[in-house]
């Protein structure tokens, strides 16, 4: 008979709860849970760092399907705890939220969001893991399956310095996907190293042949960051950054103005992408607003009957990071990722306001020129502010509101509606044809929309085929915009699959990533995807979306049975052929459009739409050979 301790007990039920709801820890069991365990025994190390102790972490992705990760610190504890009966390093792996009992004191401990959740979630998620410490000249080694201790703590061997190594295989059982991804990794651990000035993390894949491998270390931290994001545009200041410590809290800021229009603020708690913002992030703002308006005011730049600059003017192409450490963050709203530590604001408004004061008293000439880029964001927006007003007022005299161009459904409950933005009228025509006119609704547009990323907002506003998307989507825009207004849940943008109807793609993907943000994030926009081939044999008609398809319907056969069809575009379809392609609920298939990563979104934006040429170039160089599929 097993005679069970009190610990025992609780381990088996925490791992059990864990278990049985991985999604309550992780988030998810697909492609980003997976990858969060990575980063739940990164951050552990990474929080070594920070207590000032590892220098070095390594990430090795193995043949196996395993991840290790190392570090330099000083290896996690293994004397025997106090309170239970088991060294330390099993408790850590073993109990859950067991991190917070033996942490470093003093250090930046991250409780909120789905980091932190401690390792012995990812031990109870792992077909199999084991935890190396070297420690007084000794390796130390402890294995578990599936959270369950089957080794006990031994010693393997001699070591020299200190350190730990999480090694673990995560369970087949648990995850949809076992594939770490080398671009989502490689990501996290260069922010990671961006935000840990001087950390140095390196990422290596043995998965392919020759390994891969890359190192992230920057002595410059978030002032890299700034540059890193600022790389492909044209600066209008240097970077202005500054750092300081008030009452616990830690503060790294770092910014810049370039020539765009856009503003790239990314602001961290805790080294935790804090995407709705927070106090960090009002005290920042208010901080710049409030700097760029007095010296512009002492300069004479706005006079005294001149209203102020409000704070989006003072944004307008300005790139920025602001990082804080604190201890017992409180993460608050929809996804925790918003700062709710009300002194935070202070702090952070207390620090910017004191340096960026100095730097526009000590650098005039690039004071002058960042008032008159707030300026000029004034003037344009006022212009924008004009435009929307007379479009409004325009809509008005037209009677329903709605643009002339479009052909709308009859249904009236936005989740069961979908509009389609057909690129040209012959296809909106075919397009009208084959709708359910129900539910499905057209919008033609004409040619190429323009890239708004590119142009200043009161030219936005004036091009027609944009004013027409706005109206015919009813949630306005800018201030304005209003998410629950949205007239049909699934917007699909049905485009000719060459180059051109790939550009208009990207224009329109520009536009809602730049205007409707919210639209993508919530996920209500997709693309149709209209097939390439048609393929007949006798009376009967297949359709082939690839050329692997292709094969597979014409391969087994005698090639001169069929005739293929390949479609150059929407127009070469009849209506009957497009709706059951392309338009069709049970027979078409839509690819919805998701927003993943901030930072690398902002970054392929500037590239393929932004000014300057270089950049552009050099992707496409970069990339040509490696395109699979040129469409999507
Ligand atoms: C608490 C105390 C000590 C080390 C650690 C935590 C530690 C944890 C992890 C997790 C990954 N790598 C780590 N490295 C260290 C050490 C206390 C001491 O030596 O006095």
């Amino acid at each position: 008979m097993n005679e069970y301790t009190g610990e025992q007990i609780q381990v088996l039920k925490g791992l059990e709860a864990v278990r049985k709801r991985p999604g309550m820890y992780i988030g998810n069991t697909s492609e980003r849970g997976l990858h969060q365990l990575v980063y739940e025994v990164v951050d552990n190390a990474v929080d070594e760092a920070l207590a000032g102790h590892a220098t070095k972490i390594r990430v090795v992705l193995g043949k196996d399907g395993s991840c290790l990760v190392e570090d330099d610190g000083r290896g996690i504890p293994i004397d025997l705890h106090a309170g239970e009966k088991m060294p330390a390093v099993e408790v850590a792996m073993t109990i859950l939220h067991a991190g917070g009992k033996f942490g470093a004191k003093g250090g930046y401990k991250v409780s909120g969001g789905l980091h932190g959740v401690g390792v012995s979630v990812v031990n109870a998620l792992s077909e199999r893991m084991i935890t190396r410490v070297k420690r007084d000249g000794k390796l130390w080694e402890i294995a578990f399956e599936r959270g369950r201790t089957t080794q006990k703590l031994k010693v393997v061997g001699k070591a020299e310095g200190t350190g730990t190594v999480q090694w673990f295989v995560p369970d087949t059982t648990v995850f949809d996907t076992l594939d770490f991804h080398w671009d989502v990794l490689q990501k996290r651990l260069r922010e990671l190293a961006f935000l840990n000035r001087g950390l140095e993390i390196t990422l290596r894949d043995e998965r392919v042949e020759p390994p891969k491998e890359r190192t992230f270390m920057y002595e410059g931290g978030i002032i890299s960051f700034v540059e890193h994001l600022n790389d492909k545009k044209d600066p209008i200041s240097p970077v202005i950054s500054t750092n300081g410590e008030r009452e616990g809290v830690s503060v790294e800021v770092a910014m810049q103005w370039a020539d765009t229009y856009s503003e790239t603020i990314f602001s961290f708690a805790n080294n935790i992408n804090t995407i709705e913002g927070g106090m960090h992030l009002l005290g920042f703002r208010t901080a710049v607003s409030n700097v760029v308006n007095s010296y512009a005011r002492k300069r004479g730049m706005l006079k005294e009957s001149d209203s102020s600059l409000s704070t989006d003017d003072c944004m307008e192409g300005l790139t920025a990071v602001v990082s804080v450490k604190l201890e017992e963050p409180q993460f608050e709203g929809q996804t925790k990722t918003k700062l709710g530590n009300s002194k935070v604001r202070t702090i952070v408004y207390g620090l910017v306001n004191e340096r960026l004061d100095f730097f526009f008293e000590e650098n005039p000439r690039h004071g002058r020129a960042i008032v008159d880029k707030c300026m000029q964001a004034a003037r344009a927006r006022e212009a924008a502010k004009k435009a929307r007003d007379l479009s409004r007022r325009k809509n008005a005299l037209d009677g329903g509101g709605l643009p002339g161009k479009l052909v709308d459904c009859t249904n009236t409950d936005p989740k069961a509606s979908e509009i389609f933005l057909v690129e040209g009228d012959s296809a909106g025509g075919t397009a009208k044809m084959g709708r359910d006119f129900r539910t499905q609704a057209i919008l033609p547009l004409r040619g190429k929309i323009l890239n708004v990323w590119k142009a200043r907002e009161d030219k936005v506003f004036a091009n027609e085929e944009i004013r027409a998307m706005i109206t015919a989507l009813g949630t306005g825009i800018g201030i304005d915009f209003d998410s629950e207004k949205l007239r049909y849940h699934k917007i699909i943008i049905m485009t000719d699959a060459d180059v051109d109807g790939s550009h208009i793609r990207t224009l329109l993907l520009t536009f809602f990533y730049q205007q409707m943000r919210a639209l993508l994030e919530k996920g209500f926009i997709y693309i149709a995807m209209p097939p390439l081939y048609g393929v007949r044999k006798g009376k009967k008609q297949r359709y082939a979306f690839n050329e692997e398809e292709l094969k597979a319907i014409v391969g087994d056969g005698d090639a001169k049975d069929f005739v293929v069809q390949q479609y150059k575009g929407l127009g070469e379809m009849d209506a009957d052929q497009l709706s059951e392609t392309t338009m069709d609920v049970d027979s078409r298939r839509l690819k919805r459009v998701a927003v993943e990563e901030g930072v690398a979104a902002d970054e392929m934006f500037t590239t393929l739409m932004g000014d300057k040429v270089e950049p552009r170039k050099e992707f496409i160089q970069a990339y040509a050979r490696s395109v699979k599929n040129l469409d999507l």
